[in-house]
C-alpha cells in the first residue's frame, strides 16, 4: 500500500469554485519529502514550510520537538499582532492593494494567477513582513493546524465568557458529521477573495485530521 496525499493539480480553464476535485489530485507517494509525488524532493527548499502533515504527525513533531500546537484562540492572538478589531495581521489595507503583504493567489482561482507576490506555490518562509509581534506568514503561504477540535458553533456557544479558550471536547462539522475534523488557520498560496479569504486573521477553516495537502503545514509553540 502507498499513502497518498493532496496536491494543487490546477486546470486550464475557469471551473466552478464549488467543486474542488477540479484542482486538487490524490497522488500516491506525496509526502513531505516529495510534496508532488515520487519524482518530486524537497532538496534546496529547507527554509520553505513543511506540507503534506497531518495533525497527528504535527502533533508527533511539535512533542519531539519539547513544544506543542497552538490552540486556535493563540494563534488567533498571535496572528493580530497587537492590533485591536483588524482584519489582516497588517491592519485592514486588502491584500491585493498597495504592498505585496502574503502569498496569495492573486487573479483568477484557480486557472490565472498574476505572480503579483511573484510565488505561484510556496514562498520560503519570511518572504514577506512580520505583524507587530514579528510573526512571519501568520496570512497566506501555508495553512496552519492548531490543537483545537473543529466545530461550527464552538465560538457562538462560549461568547461571554471563556478566556483561553481551549477548544471543544470533540470535533463536529455538520458538512460532514461523521469525520473527525480539527482547525486550520491563516490561509494558503491558493487563497483568494473570490473563493477562500483565509488570510483574514478571524477566518476558520478545518479538515480531518489524517488529511495531508500541498498547503497545510503548521507552526510550534512553547510555553
Ligand atoms: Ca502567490
Amino acid at each position: 500500500m502507498v499513502a497518498a496525499s493532496l496536491v494543487f493539480s490546477p486546470p486550464d480553464h475557469q471551473v466552478d469554485l464549488n467543486d474542488y476535485s477540479e484542482w486538487w489530485a490524490w497522488v500516491k507517494g506525496a509526502n513531505w519529502k516529495h510534496p508532488h509525488g515520487p519524482g518530486s524532493s524537497i532538496k534546496g527548499k529547507g527554509d520553505y514550510p513543511v506540507v503534506h502533515i497531518s495533525w497527528f504527525d504535527a502533533v508527533a513533531y511539535c512533542k519531539w520537538a519539547g513544544k506543542r500546537l497552538p490552540t486556535e484562540a493563540e494563534w488567533e492572538w498571535a496572528a493580530r499582532g497587537g492590533l485591536q478589531n483588524k482584519i489582516y495581521p497588517w491592519g485592514d489595507e486588502p491584500v491585493d492593494k498597495g504592498k505585496v503583504k502574503a502569498n496569495t493567489w492573486q487573479g483568477r482561482f484557480p486557472d490565472q494567477n498574476t505572480l503579483r507576490d511573484k510565488f505561484y506555490g510556496l514562498a520560503p518562509v519570511a518572504s514577506f513582513a512580520p505583524n507587530g509581534y514579528g510573526l512571519y506568514d501568520m496570512a497566506g503561504n501555508a495553512w496552519e493546524w492548531c490543537a483545537d477540535n473543529y466545530n461550527n458553533t464552538y465560538y457562538q456557544a462560549i461568547r461571554n465568557g471563556a478566556s483561553n479558550p481551549k477548544g471543544p471536547a470533540t470535533s463536529y462539522d455538520p458538512e460532514e458529521p461523521y469525520a473527525r475534523k480539527r482547525v486550520i488557520r491563516g490561509g494558503s498560496f491558493l487563497c483568494n477573495d473570490s473563493y477562500c479569504s483565509g488570510y483574514r486573521v478571524a477566518r476558520r477553516m478545518k479538515t480531518t485530521e489524517d488529511s495531508g495537502m500541498e498547503h497545510l503545514g503548521f507552526r510550534c509553540v512553547q510555553d
